[in-house]
């Protein structure tokens, strides 16, 4: 479809606004036809949820699944809160109908998904696993059998762990091409829409220097930085095997959580100093695959542990890509200073709110300033969010309801913001919620609630909660509500 020009969209949104007001029997008035809370989305923005394979399958030894870094991790006393693992889960490899029905009736238009590696290829490269393909046939047959469109995830971080050295090896990136050539061939007669790798920041930093997330390394700068080489690397040639195997017509991009700095003070000199720091705190990851090089600032400050580069990388690396995922979560605030990089960092405050999980620091620009920020710093393809969302401590009332107001708060106010980065005009296509389920939440275990369903995790039932029927009114009318 074609999309509006920013003065068009700001006619109909006008116009809509109009009619809302109206219709709800207080228009009159320049005063409010003037005013910008305008909260329709444009006709065609895809909403959806997301969720990924490790944190709601379940099912890990059935059907010739490969073992993951991540049941390795998980099964590591004291790694994961409680020492939970994902061997269940949400059990969604044996219940997918029954979410797949979830997401019908909120009324999605996609839903993105990500498919275990280990599934196809147990040992993460070499023999094909028939019946892992076969799985997740029986998923986008499903999907599209109830009207919503898959958005294919190929890496949300279930490395097989044959694979030797793990994101150590370059040998990792090369395999991670085969399985995405594979997969592109097999499946894109009806997958549209193809991620590679879902954040770089978590594929390697958190998982090889914190050491919070499998495989638990801490390295030091040379090995770290040949890691996240090697996951930029990873998803270049998987765009260029995704673009070789695919069926014309099928788009590629990525997932990324790429830092977001927001302006302390909506004023000229902050916003430079957003953009300038955008540009540098994403020096590894995304400014690297839009640039298609390291950028000097970044070569210099690592010095003799600047990662090794082999001839192609950057071609790889710099392939132009159909649409960017962002997944955005929480502000990084930045001002403008008098000095060489030309910003500093905001010191958060003791007392900054945050959702249920301690890192989540709620700030609602976070949302429009991860779309301009990008935006501002290079010619950016089709924007998706390809997650927002929030933990929240939800509990089950006596009447059955989980009434997550703070949720709603959370997703409502973010949801104004990309409102506010669309009606600027900047190429936000659909948003995809984070998530459909409460799952498992990585290193919080089952403790921690992403979902707009509630999951009992003793029985497997499902019970949607006020945020679900929250988004589905907001699918239903295209409309924050
Ligand atoms: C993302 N942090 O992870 C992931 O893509 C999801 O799998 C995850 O469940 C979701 O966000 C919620 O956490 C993150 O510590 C995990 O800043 C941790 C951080 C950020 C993102």
């Amino acid at each position: 479809m074609s999309w509006m020009t920013r003065r068009d969209f700001g006619k109909v949104a006008t116009a809509a606004a109009t009619a809302t007001v109206l219709k709800a029997g207080m228009g009159k008035s320049a005063w409010a036809a003037d005013h910008d809370a305008v909260r329709i989305f444009p006709k065609g923005f895809v909403w959806g949820c997301a969720t990924a394979s490790y944190q709601v399958e379940g099912a890990v030894n059935e059907d010739g699944r490969g073992a993951t870094i991540w049941d390795n991790f998980a099964h590591t006393p004291g790694k994961i809160h409680n020492n939970d693992t994902g061997d269940v889960a949400d059990d969604s490899y044996h219940r997918y109908k029954e979410d797949i029905q979830l997401l019908k009736n909120l009324g999605v238009g996609g839903h993105r998904f990500s498919i275990a590696w280990s599934r196809i290829f147990p040992s993460g490269t070499g023999a094909v696993n028939q019946k892992g393909v076969d799985f997740y046939d029986r998923v986008i047959d499903e999907l599209l059998k109830n009207g919503i469109e898959p958005y294919v995830t190929l890496f949300h971080w279930d490395l097989p762990a044959a694979l030797p050295g793990g994101w150590q090896s370059r040998d990792t990136a090369k395999a991670f091409a085969e399985y995405a050539a594979f997969a592109a061939k097999h499946y894109s007669d009806r997958v549209k829409h193809f991620m590679t790798t879902n954040e770089f920041v978590c594929i390697t930093d958190i998982g090889h220097v914190e050491g919070r997330f499998a495989p638990g390394l801490r390295l030091p700068p040379a090995e770290a930085n040949q890691v996240r080489h090697h996951a930029i690397l990873a998803h270049g040639l998987g765009v260029q095997a995704i673009r070789a195997n695919a069926k014309a017509g099928t788009k590629v991009g990525l997932a990324e959580n790429a830092n977001v700095f927001v302006p302390v003070i909506e004023t000229d000199e902050h916003i430079a100093a957003a953009k300038r720091a955008t540009r540098l705190g994403n020096a590894p990851f995304l400014t690297a695959l839009m640039e298609g090089r390291y950028i000097d600032e970044y070569l210099e400050m690592a010095g003799a542990a600047a990662p090794k580069v082999e001839a192609g990388d950057f071609k790889a690396i710099g392939s132009k890509l159909d649409f960017v995922g962002l997944n955005v979560y929480t502000p990084i605030y930045v001002r403008a200073e008098n000095s060489a990089r030309g910003f500093a960092i905001e010191q958060q405050q003791a007392n900054y709110p945050n959702m249920d999980s301690p890192w989540l620091k709620v700030g609602p620009e976070v949302a429009y300033w991860s779309v301009r920020n990008v935006c501002e710093n290079w010619k950016m393809p089709d924007l998706l969010i390809t997650e927002n969302g929030c933990s929240a401590e939800d509990v089950v009332t006596p009447a059955g309801r989980i009434e997550d107001t703070e949720r709603v708060m959370y997703l409502r106010n973010h949801l104004a913001q990309f409102h506010r980065a669309i009606s600027e005009g900047y190429p936000l296509r659909g948003y995809f919620l984070w998530s459909l389920l409460d799952n498992f939440e990585w290193a919080d275990g089952y403790s921690k609630r992403f979902g707009l369903h509630y999951v009992d995790y003793a029985t497997q039932k499902r019970i949607p909660k006020l945020s679900a029927e929250w988004y589905k009114q907001v699918i239903a009318h295209n409309e924050i509500v």
